[in-house]
């Protein structure tokens, strides 16, 4: 059985807690904040883990939070899959960037979230509706703690505008950034705990009225970038205190005519991190208020 690294609610109180998957009770670890975790070096993460394993003590949760708190950011790289940059190329009136970042040194990364605006597994993602063309992009998230090492793996679902974004390239924050923009959960599995990084399966299901209306899988073996020089250029010339999320890219884009739709609910599976289902909604505001910061649902 995996340890899974988690946030949950028992008596109203908010926990980080290991989970043993497949279990709804948590044993609690000896933080405060899932960013308080990642201000530690790895081998205290992996000690305290341990040690939160041992304990008899176990919480029961109804669902798990998102995993991420506190001041920790989310940021993204795109076009790290031959499949993105073909996918670009057909959405945009710019089509040259993204052959050009895909050969380039220098690797695309771009701010996705704050932790606040973050949803879970089993709570809504959102479409905007001034855009024609949404689509979920399924992703691996490094969990990297403030030293930028690699700490754990959770899944991303990276949902993004594709008409916003084809239509000029600089209203990339437009098309990334909205109400409802980023799922991430159900947990972190800690990295001690993954064989192979590179060998990791991802797929997606869109469901619409019960019906399979698209899907698709790659693996990680894929990706054009190594892991690790994503987190490089992240860490250049920003420190992360509370640590950061770096989503790695899609490599499953669906065909142009295919467009996320209110009503849909989204799967996206990774080989032993886990499965994340969100339902689409409108990112209208007021459909989103309810994660405005509450000392019952964030650690700031
Ligand atoms: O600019 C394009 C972003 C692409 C992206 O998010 C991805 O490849 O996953
Ligand atoms: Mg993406």
């Amino acid at each position: 059985m995996t340890s899974q690294i988690v946030r949950f609610i028992n008596n109203g109180e908010i926990f980080v807690g290991v989970n043993q998957s497949g279990t709804s009770s948590a044993s609690k670890l000896a933080v405060a904040s899932l960013a308080e975790l990642l201000t530690l070096p790895l081998d205290e993460i992996r000690n305290l883990v341990a040690q939160a394993s041992q304990k008899s003590e176990l919480f029961s949760h109804d669902r798990l939070l998102p995993p991420v708190d506190g001041l920790t950011e989310i940021w993204a790289s795109g076009v790290t899959y031959n499949r993105s940059r073909s996918a670009r190329e057909e959405e945009s009136d710019h089509a040259d960037v993204y052959s050009r970042v895909y050969k380039a040194e220098r690797p695309e990364l771009f701010f996705k979230s704050v932790a606040w605006r973050v949803t879970g597994d089993g709570e809504p993602i959102g479409v905007r509706s001034d855009s024609k063309i949404n689509a979920p992009e399924p992703e691996l998230a490094l969990v990297c703690n403030a030293k930028g090492e690699i700490v754990g793996l959770t899944i991303c679902n990276d949902v993004s505008s594709r008409s916003i974004e084809g239509e000029n390239p600089l209203y990339l924050g437009q098309a990334k950034i909205y109400s409802g923009s980023c799922a991430l959960g159900p947990a972190i599995i800690p990295i001690w705990e993954i064989s192979d990084i590179y060998s990791l399966e991802v797929s997606v299901s869109v469901v619409r009225k019960g019906e399979v209306v698209w899907s698709g899988r790659t693996s990680t073996s894929e990706m054009h970038r190594r892991f690790e020089e994503l987190v490089e250029y992240l860490f250049r010339q920003m420190s992360f205190p509370s640590g950061v999320f770096l989503s790695t890219g899609t490599g499953i884009v669906p065909n142009i005519d295919f467009n996320l739709s209110v009503g849909d609910s989204v799967e996206v599976s990774i080989s032993d991190i886990g499965k994340l289902v969100n339902q689409v909604i409108s990112a209208d505001h007021e459909f989103f208020d309810w994660l405005t910061p509450d000392p019952k649902r964030s650690a700031f």
